[in-house]
């Protein structure tokens, strides 16, 4: 397949000023009847196109007269007036045979769709791309119970129904929904009084998990309404839970289609991690109503126009309904996890691709998680009142239109007056930038010097200086503020800021806020980092400094063959005891650094990272933690205990995170013993996941895993935890054993995205047991990442990425992985979605 190139953008030959739907359900031959009126574009003639794939044409007329176009690749082409005109087409799918889950599927007896971004075109004929606008009109014709589409209900009788959609959106929003469904209702009005009715749809037996969904939408509506000014324009908002998808959720017009991990709670079968995800998506797929569907992408390359600011969005809301720093901090343990490291390997890209093979590959951390910081370093340079008058104007300027980041910074030009030519560049440079930092006293002043660069990358080499905002403070010795905040803006590759009268040599706190997404290069003496850890005034480079000792320390352990630092478990202890300091932020700091963390900071090194020293390594100072600790974390654990009944809110999560660190950390010493407790005694899935996850990571869980089985074989989302947690933490010389043993389980349902992420995505992160010296690890990922493929190309490519890092290990390793790789790329049926992945990685 040839790539796709940004700079090859044209306008369309024809808009649509009307889409008219109608569906005959069947599961293997539904037929969708479709009406649309066009109307040539004079600005760019071309021949009349429409993209199709996996179609039957049953007829096709051209303003009532039959015609017989000519089917092409990827659609049909056929001659057509010059002016506007009626184009009516009827095809036939097999909904039932799609295991791709793009386009109209099943899912457990259901109908639904998936089009982003590229899926509508597997349900008709049609322009399907993000730049055609039309309101769409939907008639659905079924048995089922629940019929459901975009927009408002139009009209209903004994099976079919009707609905009108009057806001003009690409199709990659259109969606359907039919089937046997259950709602859980309530209602918003918005600001200016419209009532809206809201509603979750699910299977039987799933009502009990909807109430927390639905708080967190209202919540959502209203947060938008008084910090965004966006209210709601349909009367209805409907959310519909399904087991069979591709990812988290999807925004489609007024019917958010979400995998059922991403709605459904209870406090028995739902953990705070899985409370906070769920919160964080309904927000974002709501606020994705005025930031992606009102205000949409011209073209696939600027998809991080909607993603990157719709992320902002929701980082912002969770920070005002949760912790700001606490939140901060998980933002960016997930940026360093999945971003930095596709940012510094074979499947670097800029926030803004260039060219692709295909789109569905580049839904990824760079695009979303890189274009929320590029955002937020937007609003750090310009201020709050600036980014909200900048925001209010493109809300004004651009509603109802596709846009592109050009249009997007022209309004913060406009708005700012300042010239955002070169912070542009984040859109088109990958890699993430090096900020080296080096200090000088003399005289009474102190100055900061700053050194940036940007690494080479696929096709990018020799990179020119960003604009990088830097948040400085700085600390005396005793640990007292002496300057607050500055933000420094970096623009050459070498500049230096001077800090005149102060009275001592101060201890600098850099990039407090991580306010850029770049890697700080800064040689800090221990004693600085104790002193930052226990008074820096920005939360966020306390928890660094914690995280820094933690990283010296345990790479002196791989390294030197070091004890584990007293020093390091010193301050810790300090940490433990402060009462003054929000729990779920001294859960953060006791959490040690991943082996994904370790094996990034040995390679930086330029040292080959063994995954199975990296896992020791670990044991070894968790061990001396518990020992060490042990009396300050039993005293943690038990005043952290959560009396009454669960409620899934941020004060008693991190109560909770912070006793069930220490329950972590305590059973690397005590045999289990407070787990096998806590396991036996939880009333909630946050309790006891944690007391399993505590017995699994010393190889002390069989009991209970079979007991956890027994209890929850018939709630799938309870069943992919069992499955994540054994593929995640079993010990190294057991894990390819047990991924194997899980693969042959009679509930390991492998076509489930879920199921098949829960053992694999859970595998993958096991490094220790991954990559086993064997390549028994890599061999089997391979096998059955050919398996997934010939179903559901979009998951399997995803998961190919378990291979990026390949490069920063040993030889042997490297050939195995080499291996396995290869072996996928010959497949020689292979999706364009596999083969455009494996080919990058091994670039
Ligand atoms: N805009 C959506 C991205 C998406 C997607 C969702 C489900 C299945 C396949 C998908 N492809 C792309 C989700 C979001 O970012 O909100
Ligand atoms: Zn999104």
């Amino acid at each position: 397949a040839q790539p796709i190139y940004l700079a090859d953008y044209t306008p369309p030959a024809f808009w649509v000023d009307r889409v008219e739907l109608t569906f005959r359900l069947h599961p293997t031959a539904t037929r969708v009847l479709s009406r649309v009126a066009f109307r040539p574009n004079p600005d760019a003639p071309g021949p009349f196109t429409l993209h199709g794939q996996d179609l039957t044409l049953i007829r096709a007329t051209i303003d009532g007269n039959e015609v017989t176009p000519t089917l092409t690749d990827d659609g049909l082409t056929c001659p057509a007036p010059d002016a506007p005109f009626v184009w009516e087409a009827e095809v036939e799918i097999n909904p039932e045979a799609n295991k791709a889950l793009e386009g109209l599927y099943m899912s457990n007896g259901m109908y639904c769709t998936q089009c982003e971004a590229e899926g509508f075109r597997k349900i008709t004929y049609y322009p399907d791309r993000p730049d055609v606008m039309a309101p769409f009109i939907v008639r659905i014709e079924s048995d089922l119970p629940v019929l459901l589409s975009n927009g408002n209900p139009a009209a209903a009788g004994e099976g079919w129904a009707e609905w009108d959609d009057p806001w003009p959106k690409p199709a990659y929003l259109f969606a359907l929904v039919a089937g046997d469904l259950h709602a859980h209702r309530d209602s918003f009005t918005t600001a200016s009084g419209k009532p809206v009715d809201l509603a979750i749809w699910v299977r039987d037996g799933d009502q009990d998990k909807c109430a927390f969904g639905m708080a967190a939408l209202k919540a959502s509506m209203a947060w938008d309404e008084r910090v965004y000014g966006r209210e709601y324009d349909l009367d209805v908002f409907n959310i519909v839970a399904v087991d069979d998808f591709n990812a988290g959720a999807m925004e489609n017009k007024g019917l958010n289609v979400f995998n059922s991990a991403a709605v459904l709670a209870s406090p028995e079968t739902a953990t705070d991690a899985n409370f906070e995800r769920i919160e964080s998506i309904i927000a974002h797929e709501y606020f994705h109503n005025w930031t992606g569907n009102r205000i949409t992408c011209r073209d696939w390359f600027q998809l991080c126009l909607k993603e990157g600011l719709t992320v902002y969005r929701d980082q912002q809301f969770t920070k005002d309904v949760r912790s700001e720093p606490v939140k901060r901090i998980d933002d960016v343990l997930m940026l360093r996890g999945a971003q930095f490291r596709e940012d510094g390997g074979p499947l670097a890209h800029p926030v803004r691709p260039e060219s692709f093979v295909e789109i569905n590959n580049f839904y990824t951390a760079t695009v979303y998680d890189k274009g929320a910081e590029v955002i937020g370093m937007l609003h750090r340079l310009v201020g709050d009142a600036t980014y909200a008058r900048a925001l209010d104007l493109y809300f004004d300027r651009h509603d109802g239109q596709a846009c592109t980041i050009e249009d997007w910074l022209k309004v913060f030009e406009d708005v700012s007056g300042r010239d955002l030519t070169q912070f542009k560049l984040w859109y088109s440079i990958a890699g993430t930038p090096h900020v080296k930092v080096t200090d000088t006293w003399a005289d009474g002043s102190y100055t900061l010097t700053f050194q940036q660069s940007v690494p080479d990358t696929p096709g990018q080499t020799d990179k020119p200086p960003m604009v990088i905002p830097i948040a400085v403070g700085l600390l005396d010795t005793d640990g007292t503020e002496v300057v607050p905040t500055r933000v420094l803006e970096l623009t050459e590759a070498r500049q230096n800021f001077a800090f005149d009268g102060l009275a001592t040599r101060p201890v600098p706190s850099i990039l407090r806020g991580f306010s850029a997404p770049v890697i700080l290069e800064q040689t800090v003496p221990a004693e600085h980092k104790r002193l930052l850890l226990a008074h820096d005034t920005d939360p966020f480079n306390r928890w660094e400094a914690g995280r820094a000792l933690a990283r010296q320390a345990l790479l002196a352990m791989l390294t030197d063959r070091a004890a584990p630092d007293p020093a390091y478990l010193e301050a810790l202890q300090a940490l433990l005891a402060d009462d003054s300091l929000d729990p779920a932020f001294r859960a953060l700091v006791l959490r040690l650094p991943s082996q994904q963390d370790l094996t990034q900071a040995l390679f930086d090194a330029g040292q080959v990272p063994d995954p199975l020293a990296i896992h020791d390594a670990l044991t070894a100072m968790e061990t001396a933690m518990a020992t060490h600790l042990q009396a300050d974390l039993t005293a943690s654990f038990d005043a952290h205990q959560v009396p009454g009944p669960y409620r899934p809110v941020a004060a008693d999560a991190g109560k909770r995170a912070l006793a069930n660190g220490a329950l972590a950390l305590l059973t690397r010493t005590d045999a289990g013993a407070r787990a096998k407790v806590q396991y036996s005694d939880a009333a909630n899935m946050t309790q006891q996941m944690a007391a399993l996850s505590a017995l699994q990571r010393i190889g002390a869980a069989s009991d209970a895993l079979e007991h956890f089985h027994s209890q929850w074989q018939h709630e799938r989302l309870v069943l992919d935890k069992w499955f994540g947690l054994q593929s995640s933490l079993s010990l190294p010389a057991e894990a390819v054993a047990t991924v194997r043993r899980l693969t042959e389980h009679p509930d390991f349902t492998w076509e489930n995205p879920n199921r098949f992420r829960a053992v694999f995505g859970g595998f993958s992160s096991n490094l220790a047991g991954f990559h086993d010296p064997s390549g028994d690890g890599y061999a089997l990922m391979a096998d059955w990442l050919i398996r997934l493929d010939r179903l559901n190309p979009m998951t399997t490519a995803r998961m190919t990425t378990a291979f990026g890092t390949w490069k920063q290990y040993d030889a042997d390793r490297q050939a195995l992985m080499r291996d396995a790789l290869e072996r996928i790329a010959l497949v020689p049926v292979l999706s364009r979605d596999t083969k455009e992945m494996v080919t990058r990685i091994l670039a």
